[in-house]
């Protein structure tokens, strides 16, 4: 299906075009072009959206030619490719971060200027590419932006979702999703290549037969099959002239239908097939960490990684011919959680069935290649497949699966002989009923390195879940510690700051965070403390103004900003949060408010739409909002506000304008945590629980420039079994007058046991995030904070010691690491 190389390069008649200048003169020129030529605008249309396009259209094509210039550098320097397979790729806006990472900043804020149109009004017109649910879909696209920073030959392969993560509403206090069509007005990034199509085979049978010389061959037949069509976008890294690709699948119907099938009144119903085919691609499921088990969802992760794969192998076999002795040392698939796991059986199929390799042959290059990174220790978030469900969609692969796990079983009997409770605890199918397949163990048995993203994450993984694994290869296991890009998440979202750090230390720091480090003995500079104050403080109206005009409540810049903006989950213990608002209600209305500092909390996130318990957090952080801010008694010294459809977008203006970075989860339940980076590189100060990545964090900073709380992973394990929450509200006056005033109504006046679901689990003794537990080490904390920030010197001392101690948080580390110890690729510069 796929062209050579050759046909795809030759075209005598095409020469190469000289570069794009990149001056202010040369984007009005372009910018122009596009808005008249292509774009067929005049210059009395008002849209601010065409502006968008012609500027996007006129960056685009300077992206281009170092898109190419990259591709072929690649392929003259002929090493190894790394592929990040991900269901997920949570991108956010391009414009701004192209224009940054190009470095045509400057120039494109002189050439708007020169025709009159405000930037960040244009800039601000982009829908943001919300391919991703939280952590793990951002995660991936900070990644990117760092292999292409490094000028590693990485591709990342997803899925274009016609609908990304959903639009929230509020409604009435309550959460109402909307669909996401982001790609409504078209999209300027991305560029369809249809020549690299592939044929996605589902359902059908599997026959056997015995060749010749007696060895067995595999036929999957009578299947229906679908299109996968490429998509890439360009991953520009930070001012070097590398541009890497993302590629995003689109799920279409096979063109011929056999319409002979059909009687001739059939015709209709067999183009309406069309539409099974599209919907594989249609939505993103918005689940995050619970319930998920959806046959769709499966046809989407096989739909990933046999579409990836093929494509790899087809560009192998145009340059390489069809010999695959050194496939394995130069291709490595990084598996962005079980997600995309399919690929370990799917890798097998190809080789075996497709290129003929038998099995010693193939899984010594399957498991050569597959790396596979583990995100989550909740339960509910681990994937199972039903084996029924499996068969019927993928008979040859569940073939394959029972197959690595007899060979694999072997092996672990072997080891321990006549275990046989291990080997039910190991086998990657699980009994029961009706028996499951174990995604994640499958990719451990599949891959060479398993890693965790934090180092808590990575050390509880190989003592619980994956104990037995790691018992039997103790080798494959490591860590890697997540990150953020400091391009998107300080230089992009930040300028005020970068700039006082650039003009302090130079601008290395963006592209080398290590060295941000250099402005920590500037804390003691006062004049510096002064114009970092006044950045900060800046930020803080900008936000302010965004939380008027998006939740209608007035914060008051003075006030210490405190914010916890993530996904809605009880493990995140927002209603934590809102426990300690309504605790300091009640010692306002009592006058307890000596010493006091005003405060204003803001909380953001969505739920996944099943989620009864996240939506009804929701709707309480709402009313208890609405009680705080309406009460004149109140005033300043509290203010309240739920963020609506929190997003990378947000995020942008949100950490900047934070002082307190909420980070609170029950201990060994947040996996690392990003967000809890993103705000300490803009200065934010932490509370939290010593959990993920927080526990680096503090590490990084020292105990005093940290406000840690909380029970630890083990106190949390060891004092669940005589969990007593009653007792503890009884013990604590404050969390009882908390209780009380909830139990009372006094959030609900109208809507009679409302929240009842919520005080029952927190006085359950079988709450799984001890919310009680926590709740008055939060409060000391929460004081020590409020405390802290009436020292104005004080507290941008630690702001700026945070900002300063932020270098490993950079994915740029992560992504180092995860190359020498994983990937093992060579930088190449085009
Ligand atoms: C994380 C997920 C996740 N862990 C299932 N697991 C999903 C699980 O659609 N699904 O089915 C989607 C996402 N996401 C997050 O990954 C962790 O909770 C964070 O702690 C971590 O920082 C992030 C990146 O590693």
């Amino acid at each position: 299906m796929a062209k050579t190389e050759a046909d795809i390069l030759c075209a005598p008649g095409l020469e190469d075009l000289p570069p794009l200048p990149m001056d202010a003169e040369s984007l009005v020129t372009d910018f122009t072009h596009h808005y008249f030529h292509h774009l067929g605008r005049d210059r009395n249309c008002r849209n601010v959206r065409y502006h968008y396009q012609a500027l996007a259209f006129t960056v685009r094509e300077r992206l281009i030619e170092r898109w190419n210039n990259t591709r072929y550098a690649y392929i003259d320097a002929d090493t190894k490719t790394g592929y990040y397979l991900s269901l997920e790729f949570l991108m956010g806006r391009a414009l701004g971060n192209a224009m940054l990472n190009l470095g045509l900043d400057d120039a494109a804020h002189r050439a708007m200027e020169r025709l009159g149109i405000h930037l960040e009004q244009v800039a601000g017109e982009e829908i943001d590419a919300g391919l991703g649910n939280g952590g793990l879909g951002r995660l991936a696209a900070c990644f990117l932006d760092s292999c292409a920073t490094l000028q590693l030959p990485v591709m990342g392969y997803g899925i274009r979702y016609e609908y990304g993560m959903f639009r929230q509403r509020i409604e009435n206090g309550r959460q109402v999703e909307e669909p996401d069509h982001w790609l409504r007005d078209g999209n300027p990034w991305e560029m369809e290549r249809p020549e690299y199509t592939q044929r996605i085979r589902f359902g059908g049978r599997t026959e056997c037969s015995r060749n010749d010389d007696g060895s067995l061959t595999y036929r999957w037949l009578d299947t229906r099959d679908i299109l996968a069509v490429p998509y890439d976008l360009p991953i520009p890294g930070y001012k070097n002239g590398t541009v890497n690709t993302l590629r995003l699948w689109k799920s279409a119907a096979t063109d011929v239908f056999d319409l002979q099938e059909f009687n001739a009144g059939s015709y209709t119903e067999s183009v309406a097939m069309q539409n099974e085919a599209e919907n594989i691609t249609m939505v993103l499921y918005p689940n995050d960490a619970s319930e998920n088990g959806k046959e769709l969802r499966l046809k989407q992760q096989y739909f990933l990684a046999s579409a990836s794969l093929q494509d790899v192998l087809a560009r192998w076999a145009n340059r390489q011919g069809e010999v695959f002795g050194h496939f394995a040392e130069r291709n490595v698939f990084q598996l962005n959680d079980t997600h995309p796991s399919c690929a370990v059986p799917e890798l097998m199929r190809l080789l075996m069935d497709e290129k003929g390799m038998g099995w010693e042959d193939a899984w010594s290059i399957t498991t050569r290649t597959m790396a596979y990174t583990n995100h989550t220790l909740l339960p509910e978030a681990l994937e199972k497949w039903p084996v029924p469900l499996f068969r019927q969609l993928l008979p040859r692969l569940l073939e394959i699966i029972l197959e690595i796990n007899a060979r694999f079983l072997a092996e672990v009997s072997s080891r321990w002989p006549g275990d046989n409770e291990r080997l039910r605890n190991m086998s990657i199918i699980e009994e029961g009923p009706v028996p499951q397949v174990r995604m994640a163990y499958l990719a451990i048995v599949g891959s060479f390195s398993v890693n965790g993203v934090a180092a808590l994450h990575s050390q509880l993984l190989v003592q619980g879940l994956f104990k037995d694994f790691y018992e039997l290869w103790p080798e494959k296991f490591n860590n890697k510690t997540n990150g953020v890009t400091p391009r998107r998440w300080l230089a992009k979202c930040n300028p005020g700051l970068a700039s006082l750090i650039a003009g302090r230390i130079g601008e290395g720091f963006i592209a080398d965070l290590g060295r941000i480090s250099e402005i920590a003995p500037l804390a003691d500079d006062p004049d510096f403390r002064r114009e970092w104050h006044a950045v900060k403080q800046a930020n803080k109206e900008r936000l302010a103004a965004v939380v008027l005009d998006q939740c209608g409540v007035a914060f008051n810049p003075e006030s210490l900003f405190d914010v916890q903006v993530k996904r809605i989950h009880e493990y995140k213990r927002q209603l934590l949060n809102v426990l300690h608002v309504i605790h300091l209600y009640d010692r306002i209305k009592r006058g307890d408010t000596e010493g006091w500092t005003n405060l204003c909390v803001l909380i953001g996130g969505k739920a996944a739409p099943g989620y009864y318990m996240a939506k009804l957090i929701i709707k309480l952080i709402g009313n208890v909002a609405k009680v705080v801010n309406e009460d004149p008694l109140v005033g300043d010294r509290l203010k309240v506000a739920f963020f609506p459809n929190y997003r990378v977008t947000a995020m942008e203006v949100i950490c900047p304008g934070t002082d307190l970075s909420e980070q609170i989860s029950t201990a060994g339940k947040e996996a690392s945590g990003t967000g809890n980076m993103k705000f300490m590189m803009n200065g934010a100060i932490t509370i939290g629980t010593l959990d993920g990545a927080n526990i680096e964090i503090r590490e990084e900073v020292g105990d005093e420039n940290f406000f840690v709380f909380g029970l630890t992973a083990e106190e949390v394990e060891h004092q669940r079994r005589s969990y007593n929450p009653a007792g503890i509200i009884a013990a604590d006056p404050d969390l009882d007058r908390v209780m009380q005033l909830l139990t009372s109504g006094h959030f609900n006046m109208f809507e009679a046991g409302l929240f009842d679901p919520i005080i029952q689990a927190i006085k359950s003794p079988g709450d799984p995030w001890m919310v009680a537990a926590d709740f008055r080490s939060y409060v000391e904390a929460q004081k020590r904070a409020a405390k802290a920030y009436l020292d104005r010197e004080a507290w941008t001392r630690m702001s700026i010691v945070n900002s300063a101690r932020s270098g490993k948080f950079s994915t740029d580390r992560t992504i180092a690491e995860y190359n020498r110890e994983i990937w093992r690729l060579t930088p190449v510069r085009p």
